[in-house]
């Protein structure tokens, strides 16, 4: 699980992992959910990854301002990038 401002709107979002049946409701492996204010979380965002991941952190490592998302898996391939496309 991380926090990072996925829609630039300047409120912390979260994005999850999910490795496990059942979780979030809708058995995807990762999810994003918007913060709306008011200490309110929307949800849940799918985000379609190849297998579920064990772990995932937000991170700008493009350097264009906007988190993207680097994770791990526990099978081949190790690792995951998605690039935000948030414009
Ligand atoms: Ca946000």
């Amino acid at each position: 699980m991380d926090v990072a401002d996925f829609n630039v709107d300047g409120l912390p979002d979260v994005v999850a992992t999910c490795n496990f049946d059942g979780c979030l409701q809708t058995a995807q492996p990762m999810a994003v959910f918007v913060n709306q204010g008011a200490g309110v979380l929307a949800g849940p965002v799918n985000v379609y990854t190849p297998t579920s991941p064990v772990s995932v952190t937000a991170t700008d490592f493009t350097g264009d301002g906007r988190p993207d998302l680097v994770g791990l898996f526990s099978t081949n391939p190790g690792l995951f990038a998605l690039h935000s496309n948030v414009t």
